[in-house]
């Protein structure tokens, strides 16, 4: 059992999932189930560095669930569990606080950027987020962590923080990488595709919610924002729309982007863009259907984050302990 490397994710359910979450990460984690031991998570306990309403935190955080089983993430091969069932994420995150400098924390993009965007609530979790991150990989022994382009840094800092702690006491934790898709790890907002798709962005077009019904799929695609060449050509530089659309395109039907070129060259944009809204329909409704029907079995969902809970407290809890030890707690 012990022989598979383990997989690690989560993802905050501070909203929908979105088109780009799904491309960058979770079609990743659902490829692997055979080949790592896995486990995925709702980042619940990060989500509060953003003001929450807590009803619909806490009805999210199922959805999420089931939107993950939807994706092809089987609880029989993969372990699920919500973030702040397990404690040890919250003890180790303190311990690995003060072996994280401020500076480092101070020259994280995603910390800048949600700055500027909640001016008025710039908190402390806000800014330790990375450590609490770390924690969550670093419990696991987690070898590999599949992520978005987005996350890159913060799998980097992680490693720096492993590398310090074993530096300091010895082998404890494993040195994990991250694990980037070559296609669909930047999925960009269909209205503005120089920016990121993301489910905070204040324009609802730019983003395709994994749950959006098909008429609103194809409405969004039929008014991305392209360029005025005419021509299905990959260049994210000068043809940032178009390119995304390619990228979105390739990532849904697993064709590579000379073959999509291929595949519209001389048709307008008009075509090619139905085309994008039609398969990315085709690629949602099935992970649509599947998620309404789970969410009408709570009981079923609950006893999925139950096991998942406490198989995934068995490992933190085996990591924790190493690291009280090692820091100078008294053991109990
Ligand atoms: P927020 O707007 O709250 O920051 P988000 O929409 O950017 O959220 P996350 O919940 O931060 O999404 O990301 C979940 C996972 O999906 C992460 O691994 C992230 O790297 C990946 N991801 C998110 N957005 C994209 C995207 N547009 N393209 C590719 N991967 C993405
Ligand atoms: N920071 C990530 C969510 C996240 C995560 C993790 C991803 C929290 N803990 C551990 C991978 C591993 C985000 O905002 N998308």
């Amino acid at each position: 059992m012990d022989e598979k490397k383990r997989m690690l994710s989560g993802i905050q359910p501070s909203g929908e999932l979105t088109l780009g979450s799904y491309m960058g990460a979770i079609k990743n984690w659902a490829e692997r189930a055979d080949e790592f031991d896995c486990y995925y998570f709702m980042a619940d306990m990060h989500t509060l560095t953003v003001r929450q309403n807590p009803a619909d935190l806490r009805r999210r955080t199922v959805e999420q669930l089931a939107q993950y089983i939807a994706c092809g993430l089987d609880p029989e091969k993969n372990t699920l569990f919500i973030q702040s069932h397990v404690p040890q994420h919250a003890q180790l995150a303190w311990i690995l606080d003060c072996y994280t400098m401020f500076g480092e924390l101070s020259r994280m993009t995603q910390f800048k950027s949600k700055s500027v965007h909640h001016e008025d609530n710039i908190n402390a979790g806000l800014f330790t987020y990375p450590c609490l991150m770390a924690a969550d990989i670093l419990l696991y022994q987690a070898h590999y962590v599949p992520v978005g382009e987005d996350q890159k840094q913060h799998c980097e800092l992680t490693r720096d923080i492993a590398l310090r702690f074993n530096g300091i006491y010895g082998d404890v934790f494993t040195v994990p990488d991250p694990y980037i898709a070559k296609v669909g790890a930047r999925v960009m907002s269909l209205t503005s595709p120089e920016n990121k798709m993301s489910k905070s962005d204040k324009d609802p077009n730019g983003c395709v919610y994994l749950m959006d019904p098909p008429e609103v799929i194809a409405r969004k695609f039929k008014r991305a924002v392209t360029d005025s060449e005419m021509c299905v050509r990959y260049d994210p530089e000068n043809k940032p729309g178009i390119s995304n659309l390619i990228q979105i395109y390739a990532c849904a039907t697993g064709k590579d982007y000379d073959a999509v070129e291929q595949e519209f060259a001389g048709q307008g944009y008009g075509v090619f863009k139905t085309a994008v809204g039609d398969a990315v329909v085709e690629l949602c409704r099935p992970i649509r259907e599947e998620a309404n029907r789970l969410l009408a079995d709570k009981a079923y969902l609950e006893s999925v984050y139950r096991a998942g809970a406490d198989k995934a407290s068995y490992i933190a809890n085996r990591t924790l302990r190493k690291v009280y030890k090692k820091v100078g707690f008294v053991q109990k």
